[in-house]
């Protein structure tokens, strides 16, 4: 069985992390797995959204620690430019939006893969925890600049360094996810959203995501000019003709992401 399932129905790629037996976590045939998905969700024009979740008990516990010693300095390395990075890299340039439906404990890297994604849901029984302190490294996988960005500074360096472990209604009441459901309400509400999200205006997303990209690093004028920029953009896109025409026709509008 793979160590990443993705399965495209109804507009959306499902994809799922797929070694229960260790918590979902990482070895490197499953961190380049998990690009080649995302490459492949990226270039199907079927797709128009992604759904990430993890099979089994957790979302994912971060690197398969039995994989890596802190002998080899060069190793680490390795793992964060070929490994984590351009996962993290993928999840923010893809053009289109990314769900992550957190079922279960995000260690590590599963963490902070999870809080990059666009829209992040938690079943009520999952936890976040920056287990990097707990071994003696440092946030890695895009969490310095996330976490700090979504929860507050203050915040974030407790629950970094303190390896704290954050339950998903306290995540969600702190604005680390968008949301928690019930167990029983997890799956189908976390799908809606994705399939909802599939049959919205895509390239807007698409350029919604760029534009909020970019606002973690623009100052106001800057941003100002790349709204400017990208509504243009939206706007000579179909599904801006169809909106507009079936905002005015008094029906729902069929938008096609194009
Ligand atoms: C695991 C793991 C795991 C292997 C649970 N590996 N087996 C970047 C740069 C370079 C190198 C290193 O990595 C990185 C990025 C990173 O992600 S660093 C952070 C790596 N992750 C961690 O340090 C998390 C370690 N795991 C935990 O803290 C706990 O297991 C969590 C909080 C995930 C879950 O706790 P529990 O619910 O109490 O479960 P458990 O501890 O009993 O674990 C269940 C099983 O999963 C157990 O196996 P076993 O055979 O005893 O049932 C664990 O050994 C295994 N497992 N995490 N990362």
């Amino acid at each position: 069985m793979s160590t990443i399932l993705l399965e495209i129905k109804n507009g959306v790629a499902f994809i799922t992390l797929n070694r229960p037996e260790k918590f979902n976590a990482f070895n490197r045939e499953m961190a380049l797995l998990l690009q080649e998905k995302f490459d492949e969700a990226a270039a199907n024009d079927e797709v128009r959204a992604i759904y990430l979740t993890g099979n089994g008990k957790a979302f994912c516990a971060g690197q398969d620690l039995g994989e890596v010693t802190g002998e080899n300095p060069a190793t680490f390395d390795k793992i964060l430019l070929e490994h984590y990075n351009p996962i993290i890299r993928r999840i923010r340039n893809i053009a289109k939006p990314v769900v992550c439906a957190v079922n279960g404990v995000a260690a590590g890297a599963g963490a902070n893969i999870a809080i990059c994604c666009d829209i992040v849901v938690a079943t009520e029984s999952a936890s976040f925890v920056q287990a990097f302190s707990k071994i003696g490294l440092i946030p890695d996988c895009g969490g310095t600049y996330f976490l700090p960005r979504l929860i507050g500074f203050q915040k974030a360096t407790a629950i970094m360094m303190l390896g704290d472990k954050v339950t998903a209604t306290e995540a969600e009441r702190m604005g680390m996810i968008y949301k928690h459901f019930s167990a029983d309400a997890f799956t189908d509400e976390s799908v809606k959203i994705a399939e909802t999200l599939a049959q919205l205006p895509t390239k807007a997303f698409e350029f919604t995501k760029q534009a909020l990209n970019e606002s973690m690093s623009n100052n106001l004028e800057a941003q100002l000019q790349l709204e400017d920029k990208l509504q243009f953009k939206a706007a000579h896109t179909e599904d801006y003709r169809e909106g507009v025409a079936a905002f005015l026709e008094k029906r729902t509008a069929t938008f096609k992401g194009q």
